[in-house]
């Protein structure tokens, strides 16, 4: 024992010297500590990655230290807590965010440069954490960051996929995928919790028993999976608050097929075994619709289970019974992915808790928000009943349970309108009857929520129009955010400075209505100068990359004209080529002199397009094809340029957005839910060339249509603009494009012929012919505003003092108040 009349922890706390300190001299002891005893070098021989590997561990350990004591803090406190459930998140790199969370960069490229590396270098070893396919999922990492900024007792959940969102590898101008197995050269930013498991059950049958003279259900489980944790630590900006994401990890449990081991056949049992592994294998890479697959629907029970005993077994800890379960625990559901754990918790505390029904649904009801990222009704989830009932036998009776109360409380507001009551129930009826995941969730949750103004406004008059008239206040909307802790801080150092120096404080990294206050500078000339330098360096930058990409030398002075995203037809990365054909044939047919007033553009497009979808590769091979003549074309020089960016991540982002000028947001008006990469743009200052969909009205709002170049149709004139023939509005110029792509300029004209089939004759569903006039006309008013640099310079200036409604700080704080009912819970210094 210790000595001393000393309590043991308070020597054990000794003997640890305290906590880590993050002057330089301590960093390196740490850092060459890892390089011995973690990375195990020979001394002290290593490279850049090693490197890397050991500033990662020495960086870990602080964060541990963080998450331990919020974690302890959360304890003592018991505050209500969130737990936010997500099958999707896209982290990207951790180093170059903690060291900044941490303020610990500095002091960390000072450390390095005495051992003779440099920070930058090391920062660029790591690979993304590429766990989610675009948006939804860096929007749950925006609102991780946030929720531990602003000090909300507060828990990820999700899933630890082997594979990532696919690469994206070019060849010949056609996207390949490459397997994603980010994990081969170890994640620091991880801490495998192997006494953190809980068994997950699959299939099998339901039986009647009695317990206590109840009689109740019994889910006789064919199949069970171990479920492990994996902690990765989100550290808070300017507070040691540090919470948690905890992934989930599929292994063979103990208990898995006993009798295959009993048949003598012990090879082939644990080849079985093992194949538990695959639930969590890979990421499902279309971001469109997952119907009916066996394997979505085990991944998302998979971790919602897992979570949901995590969970309890916390809120056990504390506390007897479950009568403060909805004071104490808010679940969030981030898309209808996790919405099974509605069932899953109302089956515990059936089956398990045996609470009766009425007392499982008071608790269920109050304790599940639901947000929805999608304007197409059919890119809703569906499970067809059959697989559900093979799946999870139980959970389908209970939805089946809560439908049929559900549909007795409408019928009694609503009468016999049966048409309205089967458009509602959660059942779909049919040659194949479904689960509708959405109504689902709308019926269980107290609030749904939608991404954006425009967005909440479909919800209510297209998507769940019934819905929304029967419970008119459990609908709300909570516009989309970015945190600027990556999106300026750690991607554009340069900007960062110069916003603090002319603010004069640092504290717009944590209050970030007090960027506004750049407004009165915008036409300074002093700012506008520094400004202007910032984007050149940045410029530097991606040109730099562009060249070792895709070989193309870009010139400084064009302006970047950048479209990074997934690649869909409603994004309309198409209409952004046909309008770089037609500037490029605009060139060709130009005499000298006009030339001479052309503004030079490099246009560049980047984003994955999903495997199964043939229209969105075709996209991509056009834009490859038209770059080749474009590119090569001496003629035209640097007055055009286009390029793709191949593998778009979230790191290539960090990249692409502070060097770029103008940014396409170009949607077809109501399909874009929200949109966040217009945000992160904005903040950069780049200007913005965008429909009025999704997010952008609300941008349009902050800083005023004359500083934007808004273009298209208008959310409420697109189906009127449907129901005509396309075609016969298309203006000559598109018809004469898209003639050039179906004559074979470019090549591959049997290839593209699809391609043009879905913008002409007729079958024109995302408005490109009627939109294009209009396009090259917003494109046009972005060349004249270019030349004029002061002018443009004070429009950048105004895009990123208007940004601040657009961080996911505010975002999360609205959803703290209003959805979640949670307060900052801060762990002292
Ligand atoms: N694809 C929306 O389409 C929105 C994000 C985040 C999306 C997009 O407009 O900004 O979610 N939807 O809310 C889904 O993923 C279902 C997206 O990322």
């Amino acid at each position: 024992g210790f000595v001393g009349g000393k309590k043991k922890t308070d020597r054990m706390f000794e003997l640890m010297d305290g906590f880590l300190k993050n002057d330089p001299v301590s960093l390196q002891k740490d850092i060459l500590h890892h390089v011995e005893y973690t990375v195990a070098r020979s001394r002290f021989s290593f490279d850049d990655f090693e490197a890397y590997q050991a500033l990662s561990h020495s960086v870990r350990d602080r964060l541990i230290e963080r998450w331990h004591d919020t974690q302890q803090h959360f304890k003592k406190k018991d505050p209500k807590r969130l737990y936010f459930l997500s099958l999707e998140f896209l982290m990207g790199r951790s180093l170059s965010n903690s060291v900044i969370n941490l303020g610990i960069r500095d002091q960390c490229a000072e450390a390095l440069s005495q051992l003779g590396f440099e920070y930058e270098v090391l920062a660029e070893q790591e690979g993304d954490a590429a766990l989610g396919n675009g948006g939804l999922a860096r929007l749950s990492a925006c609102q991780m960051d946030s929720l531990a900024t602003l000090d909300y007792p507060a828990w990820g959940y999700g899933l630890r996929y082997q594979y990532g969102l696919f690469r994206q590898i070019i060849l010949d101008g056609f996207q390949h995928e490459q397997p994603d197995y980010w994990l081969n050269f170890g994640n620091p930013w991880e801490i495998e919790r192997v006494h953190v498991s809980y068994p997950v059950k699959f299939y099998g049958t339901v039986k009647e028993d009695v317990v206590n003279g109840k009689k109740c259900k019994v889910w006789i489980p064919g199949e069970t999976v171990e479920a492990v944790a994996y902690d990765n630590p989100i550290p808070g900006y300017g507070t040691r608050n540090t919470i948690n994401l905890r992934l989930w990890a599929a292994k063979p449990s103990d208990g898995y097929d006993i009798e295959s081991y009993n048949t003598g056949d012990y090879i082939n049992a644990i080849v079985n075994r093992q194949k538990a592994e695959i639930i969590s294998n890979v990421l499902y890479p279309d971001d469109r619709s997952y119907q009916g697959k066996e394997l979505r629907l085990k991944q998302q029970y998979f971790f919602v289970s897992a979570s949901l005993q995590d969970i309890i077994r916390r809120f056990k800890d504390v506390h007897g019974n479950f009568d403060d379960f909805p004071d104490k625990v808010a679940l969030q559901l981030n898309d209808t992915h996790p919405s099974i754990s509605i069932a899953e918790l109302m089956r515990v505390l059936l089956d398990e808790e045996h609470l009766g029904w009425k007392k499982s649904w008071n608790i269920v009801k109050k304790v599940f928000s639901f947000t929805t990222h999608t304007v197409q009704p059919e890119a809703l989830e569906k499970v067809p009943v059959d697989l559900f009932q093979n799946v999870l036998p139980r959970h389908l009776q209970i939805i089946y349970d809560i439908n049929f109360a559900f549909m007795e409380e409408l019928k009694k507001k609503i009468g016999q309108d049966y048409a309205r009551l089967s458009r509602m129930s959660i059942v779909e009826e049919g040659a194949v009857k479904n689960i509708r995941v959405a109504n689902l969730s709308i019926v269980c949750s107290h609030t749904v929520n939608g991404v954006s103004r425009a967005h909440y406004e479909l919800l209510k008059t297209r998507v769940f129009t019934d819905f929304y008239e029967l419970w008119p206040e459990k609908f709300q909307y909570k516009t989309n955010g970015v945190t600027q802790r990556r999106w300026i801080v750690v991607s554009n150092p340069s900007l960062c400075a110069l916003i603090s120096k002319w603010l004069g404080t640092e504290s717009w990294i944590r209050d970030i209505d007090l960027l506004a206050r750049l407004r009165e500078y915008a036409s300074n000339s002093d700012l506008q100068k520094e400004w202007m330098m910032v984007k050149k360096i940045n410029k530097m930058r991606l040109a730099e990359y562009i060249e070792t990409m895709s070989g193309v030398k870009v010139s400084l002075d064009a302006m970047f004209d950048v479209q990074i995203k997934r690649i869909h037809e409603y994004k309309r990365q198409l209409l952004n080529i046909l309008g770089v054909i037609h500037r490029y044939d605009c060139i060709k047919n130009m005499e000298k002199n006009e030339r001479e007033k052309v503004v030079p553009r490099v246009c560049i497009i980047g984003g994955k397009a999903p495997p199964g979808y043939e229209i969105a590769k075709k996209i991509i091979k056009l834009c490859h094809a038209v770059a080749e003549t474009i590119n090569n074309d001496n003629d035209v020089g640097d007055l055009l340029k286009l390029v793709f960016i191949p593998d778009y991540n979230v790191s290539v982002a960090e990249l692409v957005i502070p060097g770029s000028d103008l940014s396409q947001h170009i949607s077809t008006a109501g399909h874009e839910a929200s949109g966040t990469g217009s945000m992160k743009f904005l903040m950069n200052g780049c200007l913005l060339l965008a429909t009025a969909d999704g997010s952008t009205n609300e941008i349009i709002e902050e800083i005023g249509a004359e500083n934007m170049f808004i273009f298209g149709a208008k959310i409420n004139e697109v189906p009127a603009l449907r129901e005509k023939d396309s075609t016969i509005k298309a203006p000559v110029q598109f018809v004469r494009v898209v003639r050039m792509v179906r004559d074979g300029y470019f090549g591959f004209k049997d290839y593209f012929k699809s391609l043009c089939d879905t913008v002409e004759n007729g079958k024109d569903f995302y408005l490109l012919g009627s939109d294009f006039a209009s396009y090259l006309e917003a494109q046009a008013a972005a060349d004249r505003a270019y030349v004029d640099k002061k002018k443009w310079n004070e429009m950048s200036i105004l895009c990123t003092a208007s940004s601040a409604r657009f961080s996911s700080d505010r975002t999360i704080e609205d959803y703290a108040e209003k959805t979640w009912g949670i307060q900052p819970c801060k762990c002292p210094f």
